[in-house]
């Protein structure tokens, strides 16, 4: 079940690590910001990446000018990390500092053209597919667009064509259905209505259930 990618917004490291094994039957990739690697460090990545043998994207929303956006991009890849997400609104040279670093590693940029929360719409939305085009236009291939709102989600699918890989947060605790966002989406990232969930394996199987019902 590859569909599913869960966002380890915990603050601890054994916590982190009990939640991943408790889901590693249902899931192999995780997504770890800064809630989590500024808690435990960097290393916390290449723990979790040894122990589960999982593919990991860093979400740190990578929004500088290019030069430190290259050394972002480089530590993180130094980490064992296999992809990083990037903001589209910095333009297309910081988004372009980042893909010659995972270049240079073999590794995988995630562009992100809009995000799931509700202030999203002040400023975010109204560029989002100018954001998307973008990314097409400087060869990205992954990206992520809001579970939240479907209308935007099949919007910038349109943009990215049916060959980009899309990955939709958003999805259960913010009111995203799963179901309904794989529609337009490759992937779900899902986050607490996994790790608080007193029984997060349950709560995979339960998405799982709501995906093929
Ligand atoms: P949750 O399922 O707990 O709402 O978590 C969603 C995850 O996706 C969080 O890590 C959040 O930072 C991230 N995210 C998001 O919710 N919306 C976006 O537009 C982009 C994100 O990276």
């Amino acid at each position: 079940e590859n569909d599913i990618i869960l966002a380890l917004d915990v603050l601890n490291r054994t916590e982190a690590l009990r939640i991943v094994e408790s889901v590693s039957d249902y899931l192999n990739t995780i997504k770890i910001g800064y809630p989590l690697v500024l808690s435990e460090g960097l290393q916390s990545i290449t723990a979790i990446k040894e122990e589960f043998n999982c593919s990991i994207i860093a979400d740190f929303k990578v929004a500088d000018i290019p030069a430190t956006n290259r050394k972002i991009a480089d530590v993180t890849f130094e980490a064992g990390t296999d992809a990083i997400i990037v903001q589209g609104f910095v333009g297309d040279d910081s988004a372009l500092a980042c893909m010659n670093s995972a270049e240079k590693y073999g590794k995988d940029v995630f562009l992100l053209t809009e995000m799931s929360h509700p202030g999203a719409s002040m400023f975010l939305q109204q560029h989002a597919e100018d954001i998307a085009k973008m990314g097409v236009d400087l060869g990205i291939t992954n990206f992520v667009g809001p579970s939240t709102k479907l209308d935007r989600l099949e919007k910038i699918r349109s943009v990215i064509g049916k060959d980009s890989f899309l990955i939709s947060p958003g999805v259960g605790t913010q009111g995203g259905d799963p179901k309904d966002t794989l529609k337009f989406a490759d992937a779900l990232i899902v986050g607490r209505s996994i790790y608080l969930s007193e029984d997060p394996k349950k709560a995979v199987e339960d998405i799982i259930g709501s995906i093929k019902s």
